[in-house]
């Protein structure tokens, strides 16, 4: 894509389009959007991050990662709706106007970028990143059970050809490592969204253990109410609580981390829908999801700018 004009935010893209279109967008709208190469994936493809900042120095920041599995192809599509939501909206909405005069964002669109282009050419319900070891038969990791917090805990597999697969330590995989040193040098990230899809569900920490968080009953709270702002826009259900209590236990993963290292707002959806189409939800739902996850996600926004 040379413009953005030409592109639809209501269809499914490849990486090369995906990419094209970033390249676009950062041009098209360079006083509040930047983009950041923050690594390198195991078969050296750039990993990208999207910059939403109206200046400052360092502020604190708000962190959305989209993609981490592959196949969870209406999580691009809704990150890509909602960056371009919020250049749109910015100087018109007030919520996000506060939040960015205060605080940058950062996408993360395609956080996993070897398995979303073999989803494209081989096999469309990849999962997992595509890292081989000599000596290991089976390919990748799952990037959602490869961070060091509970890591090779329940809910997670230590079997290379397990779908959630932990790999061999944490953060062997450059795709997480890329994100935790990002993070890490940040210092200022004060929430956390990682979005996956799918089951229609809202949830924060923890994963890997059934304990509260100290902060759990505020977390609780601010899920209720933005899965409220959700419904409303189209009616859509989504139920909320606690990973390992809502969903399973699941050790290594990237909310967990998020929150042990700090970022006591780390949420993680599944967004539509309940198991109908599953991962291959049709495109014609792309924009009525990305709506309706972006008043949620605006909702969470509104609570951190005030906390
Ligand atoms: N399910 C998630 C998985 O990684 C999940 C569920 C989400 C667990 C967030 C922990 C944290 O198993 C999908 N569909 O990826
Ligand atoms: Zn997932």
């Amino acid at each position: 894509e040379r413009s953005t004009s030409s592109f639809s935010y209501s269809s499914y893209h490849t990486l090369e389009e995906i990419y094209s279109w970033m390249d676009s967008f950062v041009t098209e709208h360079s006083d509040l959007v930047s983009k950041i190469q923050i690594g390198l994936s195991f078969e050296n493809r750039s990993i990208l991050v999207l910059k939403f900042s109206t200046g400052g120095s360092q502020r604190p920041a708000i962190w959305i990662d989209t993609g981490i599995h592959s196949r969870e192809w209406i999580t691009h599509a809704t990150g890509i709706w909602i960056a371009k939501k919020i250049v749109n909206n910015y100087g018109k909405d007030d919520v996000l106007t506060n939040i960015l005069n205060a605080m940058d964002i950062f996408m993360e669109i395609v956080t996993n970028p070897d398995g979303f282009a073999f989803t494209h050419s081989m096999n469309r319900l990849w999962r997992k990143n595509k890292s081989t070891r000599p000596g290991v038969f089976c390919i990748g990791v799952d990037l959602n059970r490869n961070w060091k917090t509970g890591f090779g805990g329940n809910g997670s597999n230590q079997n290379p050809c397990s779908e959630t697969y932990r790999g061999p330590f944490p953060q062997s995989e450059p795709e997480v490592a890329a994100i935790v040193e990002f993070i890490t040098a940040h210092g200022k990230i004060k929430a956390l969204m990682s979005i996956h899809s799918y089951s229609q569900m809202l949830m924060y920490p923890y994963g890997y253990t059934l304990e509260p968080v100290s902060n759990q009953k505020e977390l609780y709270h601010l899920a209720k109410e933005a899965v409220k702002a959700l419904y409303e826009v189209h009616g859509v259900e989504y139920i909320y609580g606690s990973i390992s209590t809502t969903l399973y236990v699941a050790s290594g993963i990237t909310v967990d981390w998020a929150y042990d290292r700090g970022i006591k707002y780390a949420f993680s959806f599944e967004l539509r829908d309940t198991g109908r189409y599953g991962f291959l939800l049709p495109a014609s739902q792309i924009v009525p999801t990305a709506q309706e996850t972006w008043m949620a996600i605006r909702t969470i926004m509104e609570h951190i700018q005030k906390h």
